[in-house]
């Protein structure tokens, strides 16, 4: 039987530091309803895709930072994202502000959730590659405080049976280390959805806006050619709060190759049909994995340099 999930990269466009939740869900579902229309069965959000990129501000007001976390998933107006998906048989991966209230206390993350057609929560990921720092730098025309406001995830990288297939989830700077992608492949991935908040311009390097266009796609196509995998890479995109923003959502297949690409910076919906069989040839040749790695060596080549 094949295994085609018809997939949507649905891209947001820029959130308002005021803009209400039930705003954004309205976004939300817009771009669900009309993934739907089309086929498909599966949508993929950007990363912390229900309100602005706190991470690039810092913010005093420990009531105002409090509310950009979500307490429960699902809770209030996310709820309505969860009914109208279920009702629609379409399952997604949403990334939002996570925090966690443990035996030994309240916890953020930096989080994605994978969820099945029928509206519940098949697995959770919390993002482990925080970039920025954790102190505020008032030189910069922006912050990145993603180590300030958010625990490195405790998860580790799971795959999850779900759409006929292996999935798993990386958030934004994930995608940048190849042991992310490498260690889903072990466990048999065949589709990885990430999403992503990414300024053109990074504060830190002399990075041209086409220089870091070109490493977005570079290391999500070649953690999809080096894994035999699908990767639906979805961004927050446009001018937010006066930070420019990367767009280009794709879906990449095993091969590398981009199939689908959203062209604007706003909200906008990037198909494909991914066949999960696609992923065969690769990690059955090239990709092999248990029989071309050498694991035993890697150790005693680390350690001697
Ligand atoms: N959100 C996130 O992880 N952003 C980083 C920005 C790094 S450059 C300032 C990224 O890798 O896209």
């Amino acid at each position: 039987m094949p295994r085609v999930v018809r997939v949507g990269a649905a891209q947001l466009g820029p959130i308002a530091r005021n803009e209400p939740r039930e705003a954004v869900v309205e976004r939300l579902c817009t771009l669900l309803h009309a993934a739907a229309d089309d086929g498909c069965e599966f949508v993929v959000y950007p990363e912390a895709a229900l309100t602005a990129f706190f991470p690039h501000w810092y913010i005093e007001d420990p009531r105002e930072l409090d509310a950009y976390f979500e307490k429960a998933m699902p809770s209030g107006p996310v709820n309505r994202l969860f009914r109208e998906a279920a009702e629609r048989r379409v399952g997604f991966y949403l990334g939002y502000a996570e925090a966690a209230e443990t035996a030994n206390g309240r916890h953020h993350f930096n989080s994605a959730i994978l969820v099945g057609r029928d509206g519940s929560i098949i697995g959770k990921y919390r993002k482990v590659h925080l970039p920025g720092v954790d102190h505020v730098r008032p030189e910069l025309p922006f912050q990145n405080l993603e180590r300030l406001y958010f625990e490195v995830g405790d998860l580790g990288f799971p795959v999850f049976d779900a759409f006929g297939g292996r999935i798993g989830m990386a958030i934004c700077n994930d995608r940048r280390w190849p042991e992310v992608y490498r260690l889903m492949g072990l466990q048999g991935v065949e589709l990885i959805a990430l999403g992503y908040n990414t300024p053109l311009f990074n504060p830190d390097a002399d990075q041209s806006p086409e220089l870091r266009i070109f490493h977005n796609e570079l290391c999500m196509q070649a953690g999809a050619y080096q894994n035999a995998t699908w990767v639906v890479g979805v961004a927050k995109a446009g001018v937010e709060e006066g930070v420019h923003m990367m767009a280009g959502s794709c879906i990449i297949k095993p091969t590398g190759e981009i199939v689908a690409q959203c062209k604007t910076s706003g909200d906008e919906l990037a198909i494909a049909d991914c066949d999960l069989d696609a992923c065969n040839e690769g990690k059955r040749s090239e990709f092999d994995l248990a029989s071309n790695r050498r694991p035993e060596l890697y150790g005693a080549l680390v350690e001697t340099g």
